[in-house]
C-alpha cells in the first residue's frame, strides 16, 4: 500500500460538505451523500480485517426499509455480529476526516494505535441490496479495498443475513465451530435440509410473502428450489427491476407501522401472509379474521412462538438445567412480556438496535431475541450446542424431540436475524402445533399501541436510561410523561431519539386504541 495510491483513489470520493455518524446500523441517509463514505468504510474494514489477523470481514451496503432514494453501509465482524462498538467511532472519524490527506493519515494513525501487522493480507467480503445506487457504490468500496490491497470478493445482490452468513463460514471452515460452505448455495442447503426435515411427514398449507420488492424475493425464490413442498409459498411484491417500488406500500415497516394489509394484498380470512423488509432481516405475520378485522403477529409473536416451542422441545428430549431467555426492547408489547412470564421464562429489556439484544441473548443457553418490528434470531451458546449434540435420548419420544431440536439450530440462522429463516421457522412451529394464525395469535392480546415520530430541532438533547425506557433529559420531561401515563389505564410510554433519522420516537400502549392514540399524542405534545 502506497500512500499515493490511498490518496489518488480516495480523491474520486470527495467528502460533501456533511457530518457522518456511524449509528444503529451503520452509516445510512441519501445515496448521493454516500461515495466517499462507502470508500472509507472499506479502508476500515481492511484495517479491521487486519486487526484481527486477516479474518474475513463483511461489508454489506443496503438501506433496509428505507425508501428507494437511500442507501447505507456496514460491517460485519469475524463470526458474523455487527461491528464492535468500540470501532464505530474510528469509521465515524474516517468519514468526517476533511482531505484525502487526513484520511491517509488517520489510517496509518488507526495502523499504529493497533499495531497492525503489515504483513497480514486483509481479506473483505462484500453485497447490496437491489437499490438503483448500490453499483456505483459498490465500486467506490471497490477501489478501496484495492488500493490498500485487500483480498476481495463481492457475492453481488444479497439479503443482509446471507452475507453475515458467508462470513461466518469463511472464518469457521474447517473448525469444531465450521457453520457452513462459505456460498449462497451452502446457504440454501443448511436451511432446507434443516426445514425439510422438521417438515417431513407434514404439510402446512400455504403462506403469501411480500417481498417488499427487495432482494428478498428472488432469494426466497431461490430458496424454494430446495424445498421439499411441505407447504406452498406464494411470493409477491417482487419486483426489483422497478427501482422506486422498493418498500413503497410493502414491506414489514409498512405493515408494522400503520399496522395494516399492503394494499397490493387481498387477504382470505385467515390464510397466513408475511412482509420482509428490504434486505430481508425483518418479518412480521398477519392474517385477516373471519370479519376481515386485521390481525398482527409481529416480533413478539414470533418470539413467544419460538421460545415456547424450543422450551417444549429441550424438555421433551430430557435435557435439563437449560436456560431459555427471551431479550426485548422497550417496544415490547406489554401483553407479550407478561406471556413471557407466564411461560415461566426470564426476559430482559435492551436498547433498541440488533447489537445490544444479539450481546444480552448470549447469557443463555438459548437466547431468544427480537424487535416488535420483526428483527431477531435465537442464539445457542457452543456449551448448549455441544450439549444437545451429545444428549442420549432414553426413549423414542425424547430420541424424535431431539431430532427435531438439532434441526431448529441447523434452520435458524444464528448470526442475525433472517427474514427467510425466521419464515421457516415460523412455518415448522405452526406445522408441529397445527396451529392457524388466529389460535397462534390467541396466546395473548397486544395492547392498543402507537409509534409516532416528532420533528425536533435537536434529537441530541434527548438521554435515556433503563434501556430507553426513561428520559433524563431534558430534566423534568419524564416526569411529565409519566403524570400523563398516570391518567391510563395498562399505560406504558416512553420517548427516544432515533438512531438512524433525526427525530425523536414516540411510543405509547393503554387498554383502548383511543387511550394509547390519545396519551402519544399528548406526550407528543410537551416535545414541542
Ligand atoms: C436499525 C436497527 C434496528 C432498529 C432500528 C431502530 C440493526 C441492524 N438495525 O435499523 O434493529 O430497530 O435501527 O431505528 O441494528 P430508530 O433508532 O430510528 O428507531
Ligand atoms: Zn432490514
Amino acid at each position: 500500500m502506497s500512500q499515493e495510491a490511498v490518496i489518488a483513489a480516495s480523491g474520486a470520493y470527495p467528502k460533501p460538505a456533511q457530518t457522518f455518524q456511524y449509528g444503529t446500523a451503520g452509516f445510512r441517509m441519501k445515496a448521493e451523500l454516500l461515495p466517499s463514505v462507502v470508500f472509507r468504510v472499506g479502508l476500515l474494514a481492511a484495517l479491521r480485517s487486519r486487526y484481527k489477523g486477516g479474518q474475513v470481514i463483511g461489508v454489506m451496503i443496503t438501506a433496509s426499509h428505507n425508501p428507494p432514494a437511500d442507501n447505507g453501509v456496514k460491517l460485519i465482524d469475524p463470526l458474523g455480529e455487527m461491528l464492535e462498538s468500540s470501532w464505530e467511532a474510528y469509521g465515524t472519524a474516517l468519514a468526517n476526516a476533511e482531505s484525502d490527506q487526513a484520511v491517509y493519515d488517520y489510517y496509518t494513525q488507526l495502523e499504529q494505535k493497533f499495531n497492525i501487522d503489515k504483513d497480514v493480507v486483509p481479506q473483505v467480503i462484500y453485497g447490496s441490496d437491489t437499490r438503483e445506487s448500490s453499483p456505483a457504490l459498490v465500486q467506490a468500496l471497490k477501489d478501496a479495498l484495492d488500493a490498500v490491497g485487500v483480498k476481495s470478493q463481492g457475492f453481488g445482490a444479497v439479503t443482509t443475513p446471507q452475507l453475515h452468513y458467508v462470513v461466518r463460514c469463511l472464518n469457521t471452515q474447517g473448525k469444531d465451530d465450521a457453520y457452513g460452505e462459505p456460498t449462497l448455495e451452502g446457504y440454501y442447503q443448511k436451511i432446507s435440509t434443516a426445514f425439510n426435515q422438521l417438515m417431513a411427514n407434514k404439510s402446512n398449507g400455504s403462506v403469501t410473502v411480500d417481498c417488499a420488492n427487495g432482494v428478498g424475493g428472488p432469494k426466497l425464490r431461490e430458496l424454494q428450489k430446495y424445498l421439499n413442498g411441505s407447504i406452498d409459498i406464494t411470493i409477491t411484491n417482487d419486483d426489483t427491476e422497478t427501482f422506486s417500488k422498493l418498500n413503497s406500500e410493502s414491506g414489514a415497516d409498512y405493515v408494522k407501522t400503520g399496522q395494516r394489509l399492503p394494499p397490493s394484498v387481498s387477504a382470505q380470512p385467515l390464510a397466513r401472509y408475511a412482509s420482509l423488509d428490504g434486505d430481508a432481516d425483518r418479518i412480521v405475520y398477519y392474517y385477516v379474521d373471519k370479519d376481515s378485522v386485521f390481525h398482527l403477529l409481529d416480533g413478539d409473536k414470533i418470539a413467544t412462538l419460538a421460545a415456547s416451542f424450543i422450551g417444549d422441545l429441550i424438555h421433551q428430549s430430557g435435557i435439563t438445567d437449560f436456560s431459555i431467555g427471551v431479550v426485548q426492547t422497550a417496544y415490547a408489547n406489554g401483553s407479550s412480556t407478561a406471556y413471557i412470564e407466564k411461560l415461566g421464562l426470564p426476559t430482559v429489556c435492551t436498547p433498541t438496535g440488533v447489537k445490544h439484544l444479539h450481546h444480552a441473548a448470549l447469557a443463555y443457553d438459548c437466547g431468544v431475541y427480537f424487535e416488535a418490528n420483526g428483527h431477531g434470531t435465537v442464539l445457542f451458546s457452543p456449551t448448549a450446542l455441544k450439549r444437545i449434540f451429545a444428549h442420549e435420548p432414553k426413549n423414542p419420544a425424547q430420541d424424535t424431540a431431539l431430532t427435531h431440536l438439532k434441526n431448529i439450530t441447523e434452520l435458524i440462522n444464528q448470526t442475525v436475524g433472517d427474514a427467510l429463516s425466521d419464515l421457516l421457522l415460523v412455518e415448522v412451529i405452526l406445522a408441529h402445533k397445527e396451529w392457524t394464525p388466529d389460535l397462534w395469535d390467541a396466546c395473548y392480546t397486544d395492547l392498543p399501541n402507537r409509534l409516532e415520530k416528532a420533528e425536533v430541532a435537536d434529537r441530541n438533547i434527548y438521554k435515556t436510561t433503563d434501556a430507553e425506557r426513561k428520559l433524563t433529559h431534558p430534566v423534568g420531561l419524564q416526569e411529565q410523561i409519566d403524570a400523563l401515563v398516570g391518567k391510563y389505564d395498562q399505560a406504558r410510554s416512553f420517548v427516544r431519539p432515533s438512531g438512524t433519522e433525526n427525530v425523536v420516537r414516540v411510543y405509547a400502549e393503554a387498554a383502548t386504541k383511543s387511550e394509547a392514540d390519545e396519551l402519544a399524542q399528548k406526550v407528543k405534545a410537551l416535545l414541542n
